[in-house]
């Protein structure tokens, strides 16, 4: 995707390139893109109030002729995604029916310790545009959209952006300790467009979240949701997170999806799978298939 062809002109920190080029990041100021000096990740080194010092900074110089640039996933190399599971009732509930086990997944959405997992390290977080996958062994997949946090060094926050878990249903559902394979695989985690930085929001921000699937044109499934249905607080999941393992560069954390298909939907390749959340904006993939299957 483009640079230009972002909608809105709200402050965002987004990661671009021109062609082959190095990636660089860039700030969004009343629809003006300025060049930072800064990566994400050092931005996070760094902490909340320097971040936003800095990027106030870079808006006095020249702003970017924009034109040639592409979009790419908001996040360094080095940077890790983890992910929250089980934080909606429907979360709940569908784990519950797709695996039968009804004390592991009710008793890990009650429990003070909530469920963390890794979800993707930078390199292999996909982008605004670009395509996520479906693991080729896999007979039931679906997008999870998440509100996704960014969380500074000393696990604060420094913004927030829109996340997609894409996850293997059945292969949870077969045995729980395959999560990690019904989880982290080639183009199983998209995030962007960009990152809202916090200071450009409301002091409690609370944010909607829909998510749409289409195949050949028609929609097959549409679903809403709040973060106000959010079981636990997003810094109560940082907290978690961080207690025992730091985050040098920071971190960013999905928060567990609120929405989940019914059990007719299965992602195929083609499909267009587009999460929209309330100030944040749209994150819009097309579907490929990922891997071979092992022959049984
Ligand atoms: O326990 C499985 C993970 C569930 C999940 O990723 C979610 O609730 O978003
Ligand atoms: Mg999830």
């Amino acid at each position: 995707m483009r640079l230009s062809e972002l909608s809105g002109d709200g402050e965002l920190i987004a990661r671009v390139a021109q062609a082959s080029g190095p990636a660089s990041w860039v700030t969004r100021q009343a629809g003006r893109w300025y060049p930072l000096n800064e990566t994400l990740s050092e931005l996070c080194a760094a902490g909340v109030t320097v971040a936003r010092q800095r990027i106030a900074d870079a808006t006095t110089g020249r702003s970017l002729d924009h034109g040639d640039y592409v979009l790419l996933p908001p996040i360094d190399s080095a940077q890790e995604v983890w992910a929250a599971g089980v934080t909606y009732e429907r979360s709940r509930i569908a784990r519950i029916e797709e695996s039968g086990a009804h004390d592991l997944y009710a008793s890990v959405y009650d429990s003070a310790r909530p469920e963390l997992f890794f979800k993707a390290s930078g390199r292999r977080v996909v982008g605004a545009g670009g395509a996520i996958g479906v693991r080729a062994d896999a007979h039931w997949s679906v997008p999870e959209p998440e509100l996704a946090v960014v969380f500074d060094s000393a696990g604060d926050v420094l913004g927030f952006s829109i996340g997609d878990d894409v996850s293997s249903r059945d292969i949870e559902a077969t045995n729980a300790l395959y999560l990690p394979q019904a989880k982290v695989y080639d183009r199983s985690c998209s995030l962007g467009p960009g990152i809202v930085p916090v200071w450009a929001l409301a002091e409690a921000p609370r944010f909607e979240i829909e998510l749409e699937i289409a195949r050949v044109d028609e929609v097959l499934f549409e679903g809403a949701t709040s973060t106000e249905r959010l079981h636990r607080h997003w810094l109560d999941l940082g907290r978690w997170l961080r207690s025992c393992l730091t985050f040098d560069d920071g971190v960013i954390l999905l928060t567990g999806t609120g929405i989940v298909p019914g059990d007719d939907v299965s992602l195929t390749e083609g499909d267009q799978v587009v999460v929209r959340i309330s100030g944040l904006g749209e994150l819009r993939n097309t579907v490929q298939t990922s891997g071979v299957a092992v022959p049984a």
